[in-house]
């Protein structure tokens, strides 16, 4: 077996030096390659990938790729992903579960001769700013060599990550294709293992499997499965919040800067909000982060945010020039494009330009036929957030940004309202907890079927739900009372009776942020009703802008009743977890409805 450099030269960590000669035991790599995280090693890797014809070099974005996968391995995959915790009550309801001692035994055999044929590489990463009192280090082994191209994008990846660890721990991740190769078999370009896919975590001891997927959040192990599940669990024993938030700055007219999370399920416009272009005259949106948030509370009594992550894997279908412009300059260098479509050394997707280019290869690598999408709708790019031309000057303040307001959003076509801000903290948990949308192409299953996606965590919170939701309650104690961020729930998807969207959406959301901006200086104007405040009708900005106020803000007294209805059954799913301040703000909403 070889080895790029000793594993004593690498690292003088004696549990992570032990814990990869297991893993080179158990897997059998034909070769170990310990990661640097340097650009020399990027090409080198990216140049092998091209070469198997895994990558193909994309001529008019310079540094850039295009990569296509294999038909079953596009999304997440929830059915697949487990929380083995010791006991199964505390995986909760929301989470599959298995005993974690059969799960092991399962894993063990699984992983056994798993990388026969491969190199196994060896990669270390910091989640958050290095230097910030939320900065942990991971360390994840895979044999895909996609999985480390896209890990230097996403995360501080490499040596300096490794410097971090010297007396810290670090949180273990093995990942396999699972496709081991006989001597002298060739390779297809995107291997996996569908029948055997499986994502475990085990949350006591704080470690990650990941088998027979390479795509995003199954293979990436520093995002969903550090950065959320286990993150989640380390937040809820040590007193701070992980969440799938996105992180942005607003600069008013004014001058005056505040920074707002936002939780939206996924593929549900977090990139796009996080990079929003703002339509009012004088106003300035920066991005921190866009899709988690980890965030504390600071010795000055307000909530912080850092963003654990260093780049962007976002949706590609949709994004245009129109509607999301500084993601477009972000991924003209350096990216990643994974599914989406292919045209004479560009990649193209639904909704980049009204027309497709000729000849065009659908994310199939197969000539388009005109019909079926060209690209897959959870197509995805990956690249650092260095290039993106609107990054916030604090996105690597190890302290992080202080937050004014958080939202709650999902895509209804009706029901809640395009914003209201909440009576309290705990009725802004109330309204996280309520949280639900219509599903998209992110995860494997059906488009479009209305889920509850309490706080957009739903996938991602590694414990038992109603714990995480009285951790909420808790955390809302442990601020200044008069410094905690308000909350709201916000919905750019409503629509007409004809199934138009009534509010344009991107940049126009500038106009729901101002309002917000200045609720949270006390500087605008709101109705109180039974749902919470609204805002009054001349506090919203609506300058130049037609819209039908009535189908955005109409509260429909009978729908409000079946959704109540609806969410008391719901939550009677979490049992004794449930928190009685969350049972309180549903009666009381009740009352007010009545
Ligand atoms: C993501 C997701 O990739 O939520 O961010 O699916
Ligand atoms: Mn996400």
């Amino acid at each position: 077996m070889k080895i790029n450099i000793p594993l004593s030269e690498w690292t003088a960590h004696s549990s992570l030096r032990a814990w990869i000669g297991d893993a080179i035991r158990k897997c059998k790599p034909k070769s170990v390659h310990l990661c640097d995280g340097s650009s020399e090693e990027f090409d080198k890797i990216a140049a092998e990938m091209v070469k198997k014809g895994s990558l193909v070099p994309l001529s008019k974005r310079p540094g850039s790729f295009w990569c296509h996968s294999h038909p079953d391995d596009v999304a997440r995959v929830e059915e697949c992903t487990y929380i083995c915790s010791k006991s199964k009550e505390d995986a909760g309801p929301t989470n599959h579960w298995r005993e974690p001692g059969e799960m092991k035994e399962h894993l063990r055999s699984l992983f056994s001769g798993c990388m026969q044929g491969r190199t196994m590489y060896v990669i270390p990463y910091c989640m958050a700013p290095f230097g910030s009192p939320l900065a942990h280090v991971g360390v994840e082994i895979t044999d895909s060599p996609y999985v480390v191209l896209n890990m230097k994008l996403m995360t501080r990846m490499g040596k300096e990550a490794l410097s971090q660890l010297e007396d810290g721990e670090f949180i273990p991740g093995l990942h396999s294709v699972g496709v081991p190769l006989e001597e002298g078999e060739d390779d297809v370009p995107w291997p996996c293992n569908p029948k055997e896919r499986i994502i475990v975590h085990f949350p006591e001891e704080k470690s990650i499997y990941s088998y027979g997927s390479g795509y995003g959040g199954n293979a990436l192990l520093g995002k969903k499965c550090f950065a959320l599940r286990i993150a989640s669990v380390m937040a809820k024993e040590k007193g701070w919040l992980a969440e799938h938030m996105l992180i942005l700055g607003l600069t008013n007219p004014e001058g005056e800067k505040k920074y707002i999370a936002a939780a939206f399920p996924s593929a549900c416009g977090k990139t796009n909000l996080a990079m929003l272009t703002p339509t009012l005259p004088g106003w300035k949106a920066e991005c921190v982060g866009d899709d988690i948030a980890w965030m504390y509370f600071g010795k000055d009594g307000r909530l912080y945010a850092v963003n654990p992550e260093a780049g962007y894997f976002g949706v590609a279908p949709g994004t245009s020039m129109k509607t999301n412009p500084i993601a477009m300059r972000t991924i003209e260098r350096n990216a990643i494009f994974t599914n989406t479509a292919y045209a004479d050394g560009d990649v193209w997707w639904e909704g980049l330009s009204e027309t497709p280019p000729p000849n065009l290869i659908n994310w199939q690598n197969k000539p388009w036929d005109g019909k079926s999408p060209a690209a897959h709708p959870n197509s995805r790019f990956t690249v650092a957030m260095a290039q993106c031309p609107a990054l916030d000057p604090a996105a690597n303040d190890p302290a992080g940004v202080p937050i004014s307001a958080i939202l709650f959003g999902g895509r209804r076509h009706g029901v809640t309202p395009l914003v209201v801000e909440s009576l309290s903290w705990n009725h802004g948990v109330f309204m996280g907890a309520s949280l639900s949308s219509e599903s998209t192409a992110a995860v494997k299953g059906e488009v479009g079927k209305l889920r509850h996606d309490p706080f957009a965590m739903r996938s991602f919170c590694g414990y038992h739900m109603g714990d995480y939701f009285a951790h909420w309650i808790e955390m809302g104690k442990r601020g200044a009372a008069s410094k905690l961020p308000r909350i709201y729930s916000v919905n750019w998807f409503r629509r007409d009776s004809k199934g138009k969207f009534v509010w344009p959406g991107f940049g126009e959301n500038n106009r729901v942020l101002k309002w917000i901006f200045e609720r949270t200086s006390n500087r605008a104007a709101a109705n109180s009703t039974p749902i919470g405040y609204l805002p009054a009708p001349e506090a919203l900005d609506l300058s130049g802008l037609t819209v039908d106020l009535q189908s955005l803000f109409s509260i429909d007294q009978s729908a409000w009743k079946e959704e109540t209805e609806k969410l008391k059954s719901y939550f009677q799913h979490f049992e004794m977890h449930f928190p009685k301040e969350l049972e309180d703000e549903l009666q009381c909403l009740e009352e007010r409805l009545s």
